[in-house]
């Protein structure tokens, strides 16, 4: 049996797609452990779903850091102490450092909340309404410098339905975001899922 992935989560709020990785991830037994959950806001309240399942957690507050290298000098030190194999972005809503993003190179995703190249940044349910969209949805992606331009490694679609608020376009999107993110953080720890010469490679079986 292949040894066991270490997965670092980084939340900011709410952390309902770690806790859908972290549902899956036991539920069918992956080969791998969530070794921490951490976040930049101590007000998460992921971070007391993470606590209640017994898993790591920590805050590395991006207030108490006077740049963004510094912080993100903070936050490599706290994740490499549990030697990640795959650090996952969940909600995680701090702009990451060149650096930072090399280190972790080809071993970090991200789930954006649009089809990209669609609406990369943030406030894209109000920008999908806004520029009329047919269609919406959610990108897995592999984090590269430049913001939510990395790799893509899988697209869900929603529809734009009439009278959507980007609160009941999001709350679509999400839910699709459930399924999506623990089926590609799955292909990752599997093996199955890889970046070679910035090119995607999924055996999908
Ligand atoms: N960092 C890099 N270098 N590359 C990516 O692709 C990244 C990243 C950091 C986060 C997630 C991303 C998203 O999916 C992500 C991808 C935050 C912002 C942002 O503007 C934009 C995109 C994403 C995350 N953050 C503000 C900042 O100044 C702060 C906003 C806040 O605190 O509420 O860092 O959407
Ligand atoms: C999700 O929709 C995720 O795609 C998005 O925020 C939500 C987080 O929800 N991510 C970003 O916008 C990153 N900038 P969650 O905390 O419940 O997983």
């Amino acid at each position: 049996m292949a040894a066991m992935k270490n997965i670092v989560i980084l939340i900011s709020g709410r952390g309902s797609n770690m806790e859908a990785v972290v549902r899956a991830a036991k539920a069918e037994q992956w080969p791998a452990r969530i070794a921490a959950v951490i976040s930049n806001k101590a007000d998460a309240k992921g971070l007391e779903f993470a606590a209640s399942h017994g898993i790591p957690t920590a805050v590395v507050s991006n207030k108490d850091y006077p740049s963004r290298e510094a912080f993100d000098a903070a936050l490599q030190e706290v994740i490499d102490g549990f030697s990640p194999d795959l650090v996952v972005l969940a909600g995680f809503m701090r702009i990451l450092t060149p650096g930072f993003v090399s280190h972790y190179e080809n071993r970090m995703l991200n789930i954006h909340p649009s089809l990209l190249p669609l609406f990369p940044g943030l406030h894209t349910h109000e920008q999908a309404l806004a520029s009329g969209e047919k269609t919406h949805g959610a990108t897995v992606h592999f984090v590269t410098a430049e913001l939510d331009h990395g790799p893509l490694v899988d697209q869900v679609s929603v529809p734009v339905l009439p009278g959507d608020t980007a609160d009941v376009l999001a709350a679509r999107v999400l839910e699709q975001e459930w399924i999506m993110y623990p089926r590609a953080i799955r292909w990752f720890v599997e093996g199955r899922l890889k970046v070679e010469d910035g090119k995607v490679n999924i055996d999908r079986n």
